[in-house]
């Protein structure tokens, strides 16, 4: 059975990103892009179109050419969305990574990627340079937006003054992005999103909301993340709004830009939502600007969320998706006051989805959770140089399987209900526990190791390890928290740990996660 979004199909134009953003600025030229939380400096439409154009040329100019890849490392600032799409007027590919990420970390991606150059800023230029100069890391050229000495500044590639390259882009197939994202399983692949595949979501979203000029939208979430990226930036910029950025969350400044600011709609993920329900300080704020809360990236808890709705007076929304997907396939439109804050909305328009029983593998009705497989022009291409993982997770009939078990009911309303894939999320962060497997078993006193996502107190989802212990050894649970968390992005340290004689294995030596969570609610 084949569930279709309830709205028209809606018409994606035919041209890249950058067209669609940049291609026609009457009327907003002078109208306020981005705005930096922190210093209240702002970029106008027109300068934001000019200086992308710039920095594409002084990019193609340092040799960077169509296809090529780049990397991009920085906090949000109106910088991060001039590097970004300058990447992409060159006809580049960006590869946006985490900010937390280690030098490792970050070496990795940019391996993986093939990148050539790298954006970053000063702060993070000392993690930047060990990681470019890690084995079979290609980037030859690190670029410090704010400046360093000995590194090509954001001014310096404006002061070349050069003309945007003339490349052509064939949306459905020249890449945009390449975010990294572990899937249904194993680590953090390269997720190839087409200029189609991002231009269609941005349209397929900006039709269910009630955003334009007149919004202020507050970028808290990062940019590198495809949430921060498509929804809170590239949407809105799509609808002509104004995006007050903000580097990292911090609840006094997140309260302060929102009142000050004035921002109107803001993009959290469900951890904030908690901080907004409790903390005393939200009281001192005048957060009435505040219209539309949506949330995404993490289960949203319906009583949480009308409780933040009660206190604040605002609309809570719901979007649900996943980086293979642009992200969104389904959210809570702004004008349906009468879908339960707690689901996930409706199918988007362009979507079709269906659920599948994932022990049989039959098709299954209303009513009946099975596991997530949508469909729609925001769906990636594959993964980078990943076949195998590409064919496990996008079949023939081009249905991406999301690894997350959903509901439907009869007027097409969608609950997420659980999650049949191994990825963890903590406070809507991606931990793979692939990677952390891997790395315990680097760890010489360690035997075997599996790491599954548990609930802690809160009910926030964490890492939690399984580890075997070498015979004779002594290794207690802090010192394999501590191991862990030396070499990892703080977000995804283990925060539990049991040690077992034996982790359960398929005759396949694959992990059994299921006993092992199965274990955990015994
Ligand atoms: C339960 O987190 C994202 C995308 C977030 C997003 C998408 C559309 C936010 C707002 C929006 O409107 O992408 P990834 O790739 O980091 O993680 C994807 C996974 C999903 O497979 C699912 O397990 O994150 C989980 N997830 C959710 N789970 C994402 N959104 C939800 C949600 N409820 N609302």
């Amino acid at each position: 059975m084949i569930f279709r979004s309830p709205f028209p199909d809606v018409a994606i134009p035919d041209v890249g990103l950058p067209e669609l953003l940049f291609g026609d600025l009457a009327g907003r030229a002078d109208h306020p892009a981005l705005v930096d939380g922190s210093s209240g400096r702002s970029l106008s439409y027109g300068e934001l179109a000019a200086i992308v154009g710039k920095v594409a040329g002084a990019l193609a100019a340092r040799g960077v050419r169509k296809g090529d890849v780049v990397g991009i490392f920085s906090p949000n600032t109106p910088f991060y969305a001039v590097a970004f799409h300058g990447v992409l007027r060159a006809g580049a590919v960006a590869t946006t990574v985490n900010s937390l990420y280690t030098a490792d970390e970050l070496a990795s991606q940019l391996r993986d990627s093939g990148a050539t150059v790298l954006i970053t800023i000063s702060a993070f230029l000392d993690r930047a340079e060990a990681a470019a100069k890690a084995e079979g890391v290609r980037v030859s050229e690190i670029v410090v937006l704010d400046g360093a000495p000995g590194h090509t500044s954001l001014a310096d590639l404006l002061a070349a003054d050069a003309a945007p390259p003339d490349v052509v882009i064939d949306p459905a197939t020249d890449l945009a992005v390449l975010p990294y994202s572990s899937g249904t399983t194993g680590r953090a692949k390269g997720v190839m999103l087409t200029h189609r595949n991002l231009v269609a979501n941005i349209v397929q979203i900006t039709e269910l909301i009630e955003a334009g000029a007149d919004t202020r939208v507050l970028a808290v979430l990062p940019f590198f993340h495809i949430y921060g990226m498509q929804v809170t930036m590239n949407a809105a910029l799509h609808v002509g709004a104004t995006v007050v950025t903000m580097p990292k969350f911090d609840l006094p400044e997140f309260l302060r830009v929102i009142a000050e600011h004035r921002t109107d709609r803001v993009y959290i993920a469900p951890p904030v939502a908690v901080a907004l329900a409790k903390h005393p300080i939200v009281d001192s704020y005048d957060l009435s600007p505040l219209k539309v809360l949506f949330s995404g990236a993490a289960p949203l808890d319906e009583e949480l969320a009308e409780a933040v709705k009660a206190r604040l007076g605002c609309t809570v929304r719901q979007g649900y998706g996943m980086t293979e997907m642009s992200p969104v396939s389904h959210m809570i439109p702004d004008v349906r006051e009468d879908i339960p804050i707690g689901t996930v909305g409706l199918i988007i328009p362009n979507m079709e989805c269906k659920l599948v029983d994932p022990g049989t593998g039959e098709e299954v009705g209303v009513g009946v959770p099975g596991e997530l497989w949508c469909k729609g022009p925001n769906v990636m291409a594959g993964y980078l140089n990943n076949r195998d993982a590409t064919d496990a997770t996008l079949d023939a009939d081009g249905y991406l399987h999301t690894g997350d078990v959903a509901v439907i009911d009869a007027d097409g309303v969608v609950s997420i209900v659980d999650r049949v894939k191994e990825l963890i999320k903590y406070k809507g962060y991606q931990v793979p526990p692939a990677e952390l497997e891997a790395l315990l078993l680097t760890n010489p006193l360690i035997a075997d190791a599996a790491v599954i996502g548990v609930r802690d107190d809160e009910g926030e989802e964490v890492p939690k390890a399984f580890v075997v212990r070498q015979q004779g050894v002594d290794l207690d649970e802090a010192a394999v928290m501590a191991f862990v968390a030396e070499r990892v992005a703080p977000y995804k340290k283990v925060r539990v740990v049991e040690f077992l004689d034996a982790i359960p294995k398929s005759a396949s030596g694959k992990i059994l996660r299921k006993d092992l969570r199965a274990r955990e609610s015994a």
